[in-house]
């Protein structure tokens, strides 16, 4: 904080949020930024060898194949556009635990083991296991964050949910039956506001929202590469088409948030 003399007017734009003070707000920050900057980009933007391999109406899924010491790590990058939701709304019911258990079907368990602010929160979480493989978990901080639109000064506001995987000393990995998996997610909800003609209010049928998924997770230990392709290939789809109905669902009969 920079020091004022008496009568003095701060230059310092005050912190965006409480997490600001936290020791893990550098790492925060940092990848929020770089996250958001390449989940912006174009698949065509985003260097090559991207294979679309799912498609379901707007949603569309690609794949980087990618391996680190004999490990699938095959970065995601999905783009769906829903109608009747917005930004805000959708990171919202992402982000939220209480939420979690309704949408997450690979969970088996949740603990929020710090509440740094609001807005960022860590993690720990049990998956549900795959037979060969061992059963897997994760300790990821995650954090919501609003961005001002600049393409579109008076159109809604862009929202972000970045998660990334974090040591936790109570937590260690690989000490228990699981296997420590390591991700980086980022979740980025665009809103488009499709005004009625006739100047009647907007309601949920002129509104849609742009969702970009990306994602890198590190099965962290073992794990057959052909499994492992194919569980990524059918669960991708499965908790995004699941995901954004839920959210459709949750809130149908509530007013807009933008
Ligand atoms: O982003 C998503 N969810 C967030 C909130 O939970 C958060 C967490 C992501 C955890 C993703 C890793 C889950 C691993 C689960 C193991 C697979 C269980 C399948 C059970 C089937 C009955 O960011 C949405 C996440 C959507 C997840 C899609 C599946 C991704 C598979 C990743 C595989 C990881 C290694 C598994 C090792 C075993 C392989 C043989």
């Amino acid at each position: 904080r920079e020091k004022l003399k008496t009568g003095q007017i701060p230059i310092t734009p005050p912190p965006t949020s409480p997490a600001i003070q936290h020791r893990l707000w550098p790492e925060v920050d940092r990848l929020v930024k770089q996250q958001v900057a390449m989940a912006r980009m174009g698949i065509g933007e985003c260097g090559t060898g991207w294979q679309l391999f799912a498609e379901d109406g707007e949603m569309k899924m690609y794949r980087r194949e990618e391996e680190v010491d004999g490990m699938v790590v095959d970065p995601l990058k999905a783009v769906h556009v829903v109608k009747g939701i917005t930004g805000h709304e959708v990171c919202d019911y992402f982000f939220n635990p209480k939420y979690r258990y309704d949408w997450e079907t690979t969970l088996e368990h949740m603990t929020v083991l710090e509440t740094i602010s609001d807005d960022t929160l860590v993690f720990l979480q049990t998956h549900k296991r795959i037979w060969p493989a061992s059963q897997r978990d994760v300790v990821f901080w995650s954090h919501m964050r609003k961005l001002p639109n600049d393409q579109d000064r008076d159109g809604p506001d862009i929202w972000t949910v970045v998660n990334n995987s974090t040591e936790s000393p109570e937590h260690p990995a690989n000490v228990g039956k699981c296997v420590r998996i390591y991700l980086t997610v980022c979740l980025l909800c665009q809103t488009r506001v499709h005004p009625p003609k006739d100047g009647a209010p907007i309601t949920r049928n002129n509104v849609s929202c742009k969702i970009t998924y990306c994602s890198v997770v590190n099965p962290g230990g073992w794990a057959p590469a052909s499994v492992l392709r194919a569980v990524y290939k059918r669960e991708y789809p499965k908790f995004l088409k699941r995901f954004t109905s839920y959210v459709i669902n949750q809130t149908k009969n509530k007013p807009l948030m933008f």
